[in-house]
């Protein structure tokens, strides 16, 4: 299945809430960092067709700046390795865009080191490997990522929701690498993607602008195996992405200018270096394997899965036994380079993508 979408809505100004809160887990800080700018929020108008592959511009909101509460103590990791490297190969062939990572170009270029927890190789190893890959041309900065996945699970499908609400795979992009004014973009196994702008970390009250958005964005993905169906085995998802450098933009906001804005959107030149990091949000769900049967008396599907009892009423067409997030359990985040700590808005610890142009 193979999913392909392109963003070419107009930017919309919206002020949201400075928020600095980071708790002793992804689930606290990301948690409480969207919940005001969710509740000052109208109303979502539904999910989008993924037919028609329309995609509802964020609604203007009034801007609102809050105070920003106290942030409790984090507990990082002792840093014991420098920054992922990664040498970004300048491609003479755009990739094209099916989520299916057979082009040339894709074949040519290196894997990415496998992804770790975002604290680093101390902790526990993920369940499933991820892995990314990147080229550049003189219009846009190409994407790709594989992650292996025995239960292909996504809900969300209106732009800028709160994609890592559903398991889902995100780029941090600082341009000029000063750590402020740099971007995020998120997309989940339907491809809904979730892009927001950041002006300043959440530690130094941010804000975050959700109505940024990577204008001329273009994704497609594809599934190794079945959305939502939970009485298969799935095998895994791979995406694609190209990113204009004209999207790298700051938006305008009542806010002081750093140096993002001289930079002018434009592409890097050989040899010049970004820091980029990826992250994988993975929630574990009632039918991962031996969970269900630890919640509750479980009910045999087949082989290989157990559901707690009673079954949900579902829909017509839908599964009778839908993915559910075990209550409580905090999301994985497994990283390219860690961050030795649950926060992935402290860019010196992003990977450096060196652009290299070998094709003159
Ligand atoms: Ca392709
Ligand atoms: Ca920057
Ligand atoms: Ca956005």
């Amino acid at each position: 299945m193979t999913i392909a979408k392109r963003h070419t809505f107009p930017l919309f100004l919206v002020m949201v809430v400075p928020f600095g809160v980071f708790g002793a887990n992804a689930e606290q800080g990301r948690g409480l960092r969207f919940a005001l700018s969710d509740a000052l929020s109208p109303p979502s108008a539904g999910g989008d067709s993924l037919a028609t592959a329309q995609i509802a511009p964020p609604n203007p909101a009034t801007p609102t700046l809050l105070p920003t509460p106290a942030s409790p103590p984090t507990s990082p990791v002792a840093v014991t390795a420098p920054p992922r490297e990664y040498a970004c190969v300048r491609t003479k062939i755009a990739p094209t865009l099916d989520g299916k990572l057979d082009d040339a170009g894709w074949i040519a270029a290196p894997w990415t080191e496998d992804f770790l927890d975002i604290q680093g190789p101390a902790l526990s190893a993920p369940r499933f490997r991820t892995r990314a890959k990147m080229l550049w041309d003189t219009t846009h900065f190409y994407i790709a990522a594989e992650l292996r996945e025995p239960h292909l699970w996504a809900t969300l499908k209106t732009h800028d929701e709160i994609v890592f609400h559903d398991n889902d795979f995100e780029v941090f992009i600082d341009p000029d690498g000063d750590s402020r004014e740099y971007y995020e973009i998120e997309v989940n196994a339907l491809g809904t993607i979730f892009d927001l702008y950041l002006h300043k970390r959440y530690k130094e009250d941010g804000p975050a602008e959700h109505a940024w958005n990577a204008e001329g964005l273009r994704t497609a993905i594809h599934l190794d195996g079945t959305l939502n169906d939970p009485t298969d085995t799935d095998r895994a998802w791979t995406l694609e992405w190209a990113i204009p450098w004209s999207a790298f933009k700051p938006p305008e906001l009542p806010l002081p200018s750093f140096s993002e804005k001289t930079r002018a959107a434009a592409a890097p030149k050989a040899g010049e270096v970004w820091r980029v990091n990826f992250s994988r949000v993975q929630w574990t769900t009632t039918l991962e394997g031996k969970t269900a049967s630890q919640e509750a008396p479980a009910l045999p599907i087949n082989d290989s899965y157990t559901q707690p009892a009673p079954p949900i009423e579902s829909a017509p067409g839908t599964p009778a036994f839908p993915y559910q997030k075990v209550p409580g359990k905090p999301e994985d985040n497994w990283v390219w380079s860690p961050q030795w700590q649950i926060d992935m808005h402290d860019p010196k610890y992003w990977g450096k993508v060196k652009f290299v142009d070998t094709t003159r």
